[in-house]
């Protein structure tokens, strides 16, 4: 760590960078950012990334599940050296800048996940946790690992609120992910004021009873937050650390206030804040010494990747880079897909069954399961075990979370994942559907037990507008196949198209 000076100067560099990207911008949120700049500075020194090759493999994944507090990750990504230039973040949230409102994938690198609807980036970082578990059981040896690294996210009092992530972490826990590192903003502050208008529960007892490891830190004591980035290292579950911390922190008058959240601080504000932090007041003011400090993540990110090339180049490891190359490159060619003829009477349901099983059998990244239905969704992958060695991801009936995981294990850069429920059910993974719409993540749903065959179950089973509801949403491939030939053909163009796809299925 560096001495607590010159931490504090980094810390207000973000901090006022921040507040002054929104002031620019006239709209934005400046509360979280100012509230989080020291946990985030502390972090830089943890974090092992290549701000040069944001894709680099096995860099550690970062996942900021508030999207409203883009100004800190815009911030963040100029402070350690990756393609956004000062003048990207003077276009905050304009129109085609690199800058966006929220963070998305499309637009900037080191965006690991287009966030914004609260809760769903937590479910995200369990998808890419749950990406790492598999990828390290295919590809690690005993004295190689080709994948080691963290999957951080950064969340706060709305995350956590929603039901999302607490399916998300119900599954964590049991799966006993301890490659994930959760840092909760607790500074009881959301839109209408103090939460406790709303929420009273013991977070940190929620996350225990969900076996998790929790731990509850000042989030302005840089040697704490060290501490707990330190610990995080050896953790054995996964690990929530509880950051207590005040929302628009440094801010003259406001500091602490709700009114801090989604609004400018105004220039009266800022002014008197950077005066009382001793911070230069000149608009977007960098000190030359604190950037220093932060962009060491470059040369940092080109030892750690040259050291991980190295690693892998080595000739004992022959097995494990032909299996990296075959995750790398799937070929779709050589699926021997099932061969059905014209009048067969197969559910779909059944055809697509003996296709998931095809796809899975020839490509080593293909993986997925099902919300607990996967008899009836006809997706078990037979014989190819369950995770994290296997391909069969049980779920749970969490069909929010299991649609945002599966975001996560798409966008991590490896896997070409689906999942599977009901298509009457749909409606509980619709929100994590459209953002996979927006990231163009390569994807599939399988959608069984369509229209009225199907069945005894009634009304409350009867999908009726989900069919419109997924045809109207852009960037989002709905197949509807009438039999077992039409159903392979879709597939082949599902599986050539970097988008979400829908398999739309029979019961009968
Ligand atoms: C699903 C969803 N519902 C509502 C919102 C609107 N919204 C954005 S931020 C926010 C409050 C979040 O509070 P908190 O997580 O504590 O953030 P902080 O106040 O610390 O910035 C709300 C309701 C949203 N982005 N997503």
């Amino acid at each position: 760590m560096s001495d607590i000076a010159m931490l504090e100067k980094m810390s207000n560099t973000i901090r006022f960078l921040s507040a002054d990207m929104v002031q620019k911008a006239n709209s934005g949120h400046p509360g979280m950012p100012m509230g989080m700049a020291d946990v985030l500075t502390v972090f830089s020194s943890h974090f092992k990334h290549n701000p040069k090759n944001p894709k680099w493999l096995n860099r550690d994944r970062v996942v900021f599940s508030g999207g409203h507090g883009s100004a800190l990750i815009y911030s963040m990504l100029f402070a350690w050296g990756y393609n956004i230039s000062l003048d990207d973040l003077k276009e905050f949230r304009q129109l085609g800048s690199k800058t966006p409102g929220h963070p998305e994938v499309t637009h900037t690198d080191g965006i690991e996940v287009t966030t914004g609807p609260l809760g769903q980036g937590v479910a995200n970082a369990v998808g890419f946790a749950m990406a790492s578990k598999h990828a390290s059981a295919l590809l690690n040896s005993d004295t190689a690992k080709i994948i080691d690294h963290k999957v951080y996210c950064f969340c706060g009092d709305g995350d956590l609120e929603e039901g999302i992530s607490y399916e998300a972490c119900s599954l964590a826990g049991h799966l006993g992910l301890d490659n994930l590192v959760l840092i909760y903003d607790s500074n009881n502050i959301t839109i209408e004021g103090d939460t406790s208008i709303a929420l009273s529960e013991d977070i940190k007892k929620r996350f225990e009873a969900q076996k998790w490891e929790a731990i509850e830190i000042n989030g302005h004591d840089f040697e704490a937050i060290d501490s707990a980035f330190i610990k995080a290292k050896s953790q054995t579950k996964p690990l929530l650390i509880i950051a207590k911390t005040a929302i628009g922190k440094g801010a003259a008058t406001m500091e602490g206030s709700h009114e801090t959240h989604g609004a400018p601080l105004g220039n009266d504000e800022i002014a008197k804040s950077k005066q009382k932090c001793g911070f230069n007041n000149e608009p977007f003011f960098i000190p030359e010494d604190a950037l220093v400090r932060f962009r060491c993540a470059v040369e940092k990110g080109d030892l750690y990747e040259r050291e991980w090339k190295k690693l892998i180049s080595e000739a004992p490891l022959l097995e494990q880079n032909t299996a990296l190359e075959r995750i790398l490159n799937p070929d779709l060619g050589s699926i021997k897909f099932p061969e059905f003829k014209v009048g067969e009477s197969f559910a779909t349901r059944d055809t697509n069954g003996m296709i998931l099983n095809a796809i899975a059998k020839a490509l080593p990244n293909f993986i997925g399961g099902s919300a607990d239905l996967a008899p009836s969704n006809k997706t078990e992958l037979k014989n190819m075990g369950d995770f994290p060695k296997g391909k069969n991801i049980h779920f749970g009936i969490r069909e929010h979370s299991m649609a945002a995981i599966t975001n996560g294990i798409a966008q991590y850069g490896l896997f070409m994942p689906f999942c599977a429920t009901f298509f009457i059910f749909s409606d509980y993974l619709k929100p994590a559907a459209r953002v996979a719409a927006l990231m163009k993540a390569k994807l599939f749903y399988i959608f069984t037990h369509d229209s009225i065959g199907v069945g005894e179950d009634g009304a409350t089973h009867q999908p009726i507008e989900q069919l419109s509801t997924f045809r109207a949403l852009p960037n989002f491939y709905t197949f509807r196949p009438a039999d077992g030939i039409e159903n392979v053909e879709n597939w082949k163009i599902a599986l050539s198209l970097q988008a979400p796809s829908a398999f739309v299925l029979s019961r009968q």
